[in-house]
């Protein structure tokens, strides 16, 4: 008998969730069925805090009118307008308002509809640069260990989780990786940017002296790297990264997926950290979370390069049935409204401090290791059980959600990075119900 035959209304089997262990799920599913500002609602009626903003993207908090209501008028009065060779107003107005917000000298922007196509369509834009530049020998990209990417082919090149790696062939050829950054002998506890490891951007310089720099177009790094668990950059290794890249003619491209939209109390991370990249991939907290889209900027130097030979030739072969998609346009054009209003994109400079003090606070709790953090993210390290590696993270997460808070685990890490509408009574007790919750982990 087919699944199909056994399927009833509710029947779970069907939909191969992502990232899940489906089995484990489906014996004792976790099911949200609404939400509102800081709050989700599960399916058995409880209220559960919102340490995450969902997957890192509902940084204005859940159910916003002004996004809803973008969203119910725009599905009413132009649902879809072809993408190639046609338009329509809101995409344009949309990349306008976006360039406003970009580091001076980012112009353009290129719609895509996750972190992971502008993750492709960013390595594209910069193998294509270099070429038409006259610089088509360059054609190697420079990753970084424990970097994420997204899931696509080009990304878990670049990208540097063996999980997400091993099972799927050669990948792309011609890539290389810098070592990661994450020190803990040297720079556990550290609040804010560790001291040590700024050098390692010196790394960047052995590849390039092993590959010749002629052969390399691009350099891809998160500036915060997210979802690994959290690695904050050393003090002076993004400068560094910098310095080298134009030095060499290299791209730098900051995949800006998770700091993007005021994560860091910056409107970019380009800005936060004062180091200019040449393309900027951004997703998630463009609508804030509620439709897929995202948007690669780049420097009037890169557009402009493809805008020569005749106009009435395509200038970059490249793109998606679901460009710059009236609604999602309209999504994020609510977004960016609602971020301007409530000063939403530095409210995380204002928390920050007590942010850190609240997370800090946690240091003495059993099988802490490292605690970190940056703007509004926080990062808690746990001692891994002998012999079973992310079963305690794990273990904690299934607590806290029993316990009314949503958190995220990676391997023996959990990351906190709540909506940035976040009150310091929700900080209270989100860092509450976390201590109750690892003073009673395995
Ligand atoms: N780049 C970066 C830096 C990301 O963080 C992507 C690309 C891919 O985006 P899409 O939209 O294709 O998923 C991401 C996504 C986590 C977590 O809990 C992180 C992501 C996605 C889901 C979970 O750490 N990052
Ligand atoms: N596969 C097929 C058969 C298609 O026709 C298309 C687009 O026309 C795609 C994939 C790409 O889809 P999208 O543009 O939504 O990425």
């Amino acid at each position: 008998m087919s699944d199909r035959m056994n399927a009833t209304p509710n029947d779970m089997r069907a939909f191969w969730m992502p990232f899940t262990a489906n089995r484990q799920f489906k014996k004792e599913p976790r099911l949200f069925v609404g939400a509102k500002d800081m709050y989700y609602t599960t399916h058995d009626g409880r209220t559960v805090l919102d340490g995450t903003a969902g997957l890192w993207c509902v940084n204005a908090g859940h159910c916003r009118p002004k996004i809803t209501e973008a969203i119910r008028q725009q599905a009413g009065e132009l649902d879809y307008a072809p993408a190639f060779q046609l338009g329509h107003p809101k995409a344009f107005e949309l990349a306008n308002r976006l360039i406003d917000i970009a580091p001076e000298g980012m112009g353009h922007v290129l719609y895509t509809n996750s972190g992971s196509e502008s993750v492709e369509t960013a390595l594209k834009v910069a193998l294509a640069y270099q070429r038409v530049k006259g610089q088509g020998s360059r054609t190697r990209l420079i990753g970084r260990e424990r970097g994420y990417h997204g899931v696509n082919f080009g990304g878990i090149s670049v990208g540097g989780i063996v999980a997400n790696r091993k099972m799927f062939g050669t990948l792309l050829t011609g890539v290389d990786h810098m070592p990661h950054t994450h020190n803990l002998a040297k720079n556990a506890f550290t609040r804010g940017m560790p001291e040590h490891g700024g050098d390692l951007a010196t790394e960047l310089e052995r590849i390039v002296t092993l590959h010749d720099a002629s052969t390399i177009a691009a350099v891809i790094v998160e500036p915060v790297a997210g979802s690994t668990g959290v690695l904050i950059p050393p003090k002076g290794y993004l400068q560094k990264l910098r310095e080298i890249c134009t030095k060499h003619g290299i791209l730098l491209i900051f995949d800006e997926v998770i700091t993007g939209f005021g994560r860091l109390g910056a409107p970019f991370a380009a800005q936060y950290f004062d180091v200019k990249p040449d393309i900027i991939t951004t997703a998630k907290g463009l609508t804030n979370g509620v439709i897929p889209m995202g948007a690669v900027f780049v420097t009037n130097e890169i557009h402009d390069a493809f805008m020569t030979g005749p106009e009435h030739m395509i200038e970059f072969f490249h793109g998606y049935t679901y460009s710059g998609n009236p609604i999602a346009s309209a999504a994020a054009l609510g977004t960016l409204d609602t971020y301007r209003e409530e000063g939403l994109l530095t409210r995380a400079a204002e928390l920050a401090g007590y942010w850190e003090d609240a997370l800090h606070s946690l240091k003495d709790c059993p099988n802490v290791i490292d605690i970190r953090n940056i703007g509004l993210i926080g990062a808690i390290e746990l001692e891994p059980i002998a012999g079973e590696p992310t079963k305690r993270a794990f273990s904690a997460f299934l607590k806290a959600y029993e316990k009314g808070l949503l958190i995220r685990t990676t391997g023996d890490i959990i990351a906190l990075s709540p909506p940035l509408i976040i009150e310091k009574a929700q900080i209270d007790e989100l860092f509450t119900k976390l201590r109750d919750v690892l003073m009673n982990n395995i």
